[in-house]
């Protein structure tokens, strides 16, 4: 991930979320309360971000449930912010909240702990995975599971677009390196997971991983708190614009696993986990 150290910080840095034109005079709420909430970390995504939240918008209006979008910018320089301002008209609340600390962990823990939603989420900016995929995610959180973790490595899940050798080589790595924070989670990295409010504050509340590894730290965590957690598999398409680079953003990931290891060695795994088969991967595995 492209985690800049010396980017600007972002206008409303920290700060309640801004709220698109039209949603009102008066104070902006701290976040809004609703059943779900989809959190965005963006850093310069003024191409890839407005489609995504069109499509989660319009996929979301659709469901039987209040939802709301909160895209979490750390000093992007390019026009990410007005973008978002741009999709008011999507018929979901879509707000930016800005973050001190830089790194897509940052942004999504950021996301997490002010949520007052029922349930929250996060997913990339360039919806990898499509916007269907939230439904087999809420399905699971109404079944009562606390952390729900897409996964492109169980059982129905499907990449139509594979990410380049070189990525594939290092998420073997990863995957080799990590195996005692990932336990029985087998894909760690998938940028696609749920959580039932309360389990999110809990967990984010201790991650300090801000780079691409953050993932691992809140599997870790989620596991040493004994919270109830699955997979489903997702259909997942690598897409264009990645801001990850092999080498510098590699080598970071590899200082945060170290720290990791220095840490969070203590931490017992007491996880509650079941590998699912969700109904919408596993129909478009079947079609596809
Ligand atoms: N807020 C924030 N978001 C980031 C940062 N780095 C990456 N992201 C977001 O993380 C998501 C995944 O990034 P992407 O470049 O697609 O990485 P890849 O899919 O792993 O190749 C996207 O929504 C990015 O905008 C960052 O430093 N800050
Ligand atoms: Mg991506």
């Amino acid at each position: 991930m492209n985690s800049p150290q010396t980017a600007a910080p972002a206008p409303n840095e920290d700060s309640a979320p801004v709220p698109s034109p039209g949603a009102g005079p008066g104070p902006a709420p701290v976040a809004t309360a609703c059943d779900l909430e989809l959190v965005i970390p963006a850093y310069n995504e003024e191409q890839r971000l407005a489609p995504t939240v069109l499509a989660l918008a319009e996929h979301l209006r659709g469901m039987p449930l209040t939802a709301a979008l909160r895209v979490v910018d750390n000093g992007s320089s390019d026009r990410t912010a007005e973008c978002v301002d741009r999709l008011a008209a999507s018929g979901i609340p879509v707000t930016v909240t800005g973050c001190s600390r830089r790194g897509k962990g940052a942004a999504v823990a950021r996301g997490m702990v002010g949520t007052r939603a029922r349930w929250v989420g996060f997913c990339d900016a360039d919806l990898a995975t499509p916007a269907t995929a939230v439904d087999d995610a809420v399905a699971l959180l109404r079944d009562g599971w606390q952390v729900v973790i897409g996964s492109r490595r169980c059982t129905g899940a499907r990449i139509p677009v594979r990410q380049p050798a070189l990525r594939r080589l290092g998420g073997a790595g990863f995957r080799l390196a990590t195996r005692r924070f990932s336990g029985p989670v087998k894909d760690t990295q998938c940028g696609f997971k749920f959580f039932e409010a309360g389990a999110a504050r809990r967990v984010f509340a201790d991650v300090t991983t801000t780079g691409f590894a953050f993932d691992l730290e809140v599997i870790a965590r989620a596991r040493a708190l004994g919270l109830s957690l699955t997979e489903f598999p997702v259909v997942w398409s690598d897409q264009e614009g990645s801001s990850f680079r092999p080498f510098a953003d590699g080598r970071r990931v590899a200082g945060e696993l170290w720290r990791l290891h220095r840490t969070m060695h203590r931490l017992p795994p007491r996880v509650v986990h079941h590998a699912h088969a969700a109904p919408s991967a596993r129909a478009a595995g079947e079609a596809g």
